[in-house]
């Protein structure tokens, strides 16, 4: 079986860690690349806590720091979801630095990609800055991209604003230059976010059931991405969950563009399920998802983490 070689870009987090755990595990991903862009918490944090998960999960996969800020908009923070520190609720090992690439983020996916043999699959689970300067700065990556797998954005509300979505919402620019890059894009939001839920007693599973779901457990007691007694939402394992179980998921292929000016709607994604833009479909939309399917895929993938 050969495996689908993917660079992930993504902000820890607490879901984000939840998601590594099961890219970084799973026998059909080859992870490439870890690259950190300013999001849930600084990015010296998100940097720290990717070391700090790779430290943990016993994985050597190249890191590269990204973007400090947002292309134009005013960095925003989640730290009131993610704790502090971004994944408070468990103590942690120091890492050490060896595996942090001395380069930019948008250098680093440049070389991978252009480098590889086959296609990658980039799979951004914070906002988009680094692939949208990616993109820019080096149009010759498209060749070898396969596509573009992001957690982001909504056909409906918001959860950061009314009508946006936080990875949309935090770097509308950037998702503008992703979403009409050319690119094939599948997004998956917050209408698959909201039902990819983890309850009470899946987490009591976890915490008995391997180091890496004791992990998880004392952050998921911190986690404030929904109700621990209601479920957890696992926003970003929906885009791992897209890769390696895509028929979980109902989809539309459809034209998406990002609101940058609304007085009350910026960073909104404008999915446009009634082609009332007449425009060439750029997306492919995730609509709905089998949630105890979803449920059972994930407890399985835990399963096979360390
Ligand atoms: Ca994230």
């Amino acid at each position: 079986m050969t495996k689908k070689s993917i660079i992930i870009d993504t902000d820890p987090g607490i879901d984000d860690a939840v998601a590594l755990a099961i890219a970084l595990f799973s026998d059909e991903l080859d992870v490439r690349l870890i690259t950190t862009v300013n999001g849930n918490v600084n990015l010296e944090k998100v940097t720290y806590n990717t070391l700090r998960l790779l430290q943990f999960f016993d994985k050597e996969v190249p890191v590269a720091k990204g973007a400090e800020k947002p292309l134009i908009a005013e960095p925003v923070d989640a730290s009131n979801v993610h704790g502090e520190t971004g994944m408070d609720g468990y103590i942690f090992e120091e890492p050490d630095n060896s595996l942090l690439l001395d380069e930019h983020a948008v250098n680093a996916m440049y070389k991978e990609i252009m480098n590889s043999n086959e296609k990658i699959t980039l799979v951004p689970i914070g906002p988009l800055t680094n692939i949208a300067l990616l993109l820019k700065l080096y149009p010759e990556v498209k060749e070898n991209i396969n596509e573009i797998v992001l957690m982001g954005g909504s056909t409906g509300r918001g959860n950061v604003s009314v009508m946006a979505e936080f990875n949309i919402y935090a770097d509308p620019e950037a998702a503008k230059i992703v979403f009409l890059s050319g690119l094939p894009i599948v997004m998956a939001g917050l209408d698959v976010g909201l039902k990819a839920l983890v309850y009470p007693e899946d987490s009591e599973l976890l915490k008995d059931m391997n180091d890496t779901g004791n992990m998880i457990y004392h952050l998921f007691k911190k986690y404030r991405g929904g109700s621990f007694n209601k479920g957890l939402k696992m926003y970003d394992s929906c885009a791992i969950a897209y890769l390696l179980k895509p028929d979980l998921f109902e989809t539309v292929d459809t034209f998406v563009d990002i609101e940058l000016n609304g007085e009350l709607t910026k960073g909104t994604t404008v999915v446009d399920l009634k082609g009332y833009l007449n425009q060439e479909s750029n997306a492919k939309v995730c609509l709905d998802i089998n949630g105890a399917e979803f449920k059972k895929w994930f407890m399985e993938s835990i399963k096979k983490c360390k």
